[in-house]
């Protein structure tokens, strides 16, 4: 169990450090936007995942001060990137519904002299679940900013796809598992319905953890799917990586 003091300490001693994957349009093979991926450097238990970090974070209620140290890292290593290039930044439920969430992208884009267009927000299903009418607001302000809200790991939570409909979003990031078990006699039905789905409603759609290139032929067969993120393409990769990857791409 992570200490709460160490959390704290980290933050202060910048041990935090963001990772990013690529997601890959699919129509040009270019990379769109790279999702940053918090991790923990810790001196003594090594690498720390997000998973084991967000959570004691919320609990905390240190996730406002680590959030706003994500998106202003993320927005900043951004702007190191070629203009075509965004970042996608997760965003915990709670750190998405603090009253000043507007106040801190619109304050994060300003420090980093990153123009909103090149920021996505990912939140879950979960943040959708509560104070819809708040939510609602908060997801079109969030909108005429200019900045991109991506509903992460979709098909995984509780909301159904009248959610898509429901609330302002631009982009839907389909869950890994849809993929799973998936060969000629269990095709892609389920994945491609919810894909038709949220492009008929104006969404763009990606679907997460590709691996393979059977996985990348079956999901771009039929135009629908604009995105493509996953180990096929990239692991996620320290921030002096990226660029790498961007030159092998752009
Ligand atoms: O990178 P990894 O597979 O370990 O991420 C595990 C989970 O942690 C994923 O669900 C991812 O969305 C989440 N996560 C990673 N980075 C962040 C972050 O900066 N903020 C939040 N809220 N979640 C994150
Ligand atoms: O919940 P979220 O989508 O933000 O989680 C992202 C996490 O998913 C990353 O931290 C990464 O470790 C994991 N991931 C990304 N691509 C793949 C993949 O192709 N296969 C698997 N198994 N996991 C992946
Ligand atoms: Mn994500
Ligand atoms: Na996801």
């Amino acid at each position: 169990r992570i200490l709460e003091l160490d959390l704290r300490r980290a933050l202060a001693h910048e041990e935090f450090e963001l990772y990013y994957q690529p997601l890959v349009n699919l129509k040009t093979g270019r990379i769109s936007t790279c999702e940053a991926l918090l991790r923990w450097n810790h001196p003594v238990r090594g690498t720390v995942s997000p998973v084991d970090i967000i959570p004691v974070a919320e609990e905390m209620g240190l996730i406002v001060d680590l959030g706003r140290w994500i998106l202003r890292k993320a927005c900043m290593e951004c702007m190191r990137w070629p203009e075509a290039v965004s970042v996608a930044v997760n965003f915990s439920p709670q750190q998405f519904h603090q009253r000043d969430v507007l106040n801190e992208v619109r304050y994060a884009l300003e420090v980093s002299g990153l123009p909103a267009s090149r920021l996505e927000i990912e939140i879950t299903e979960s943040s959708l679940l509560r104070n819809t009418q708040w939510t609602l607001d908060a997801l079109s302000q969030l909108h005429s900013a200019g900045v991109r809200i991506s509903l992460d790991d979709f098909g995984t939570g509780y909301s159904s796809l009248s959610y898509l409909h429901n609330f302002p979003l631009q982009k839907v990031k389909i869950d890994r598992s849809f993929l799973e078990g998936i060969d000629a006699d269990r095709p892609l039905t389920l994945l491609r319905g919810v894909a038709r789905l949220s492009a008929d409603l104006g969404m763009s759609v990606v679907v997460e953890g590709i691996e393979t290139n059977e996985q990348l032929e079956l999901i771009s067969a039929d135009g629908t799917v604009t995105e493509a993120q996953g180990y096929l393409f990239s692991r996620p990769v320290q921030a002096t990586q990226v660029r790498q990857l961007l030159a092998a791409s752009h």
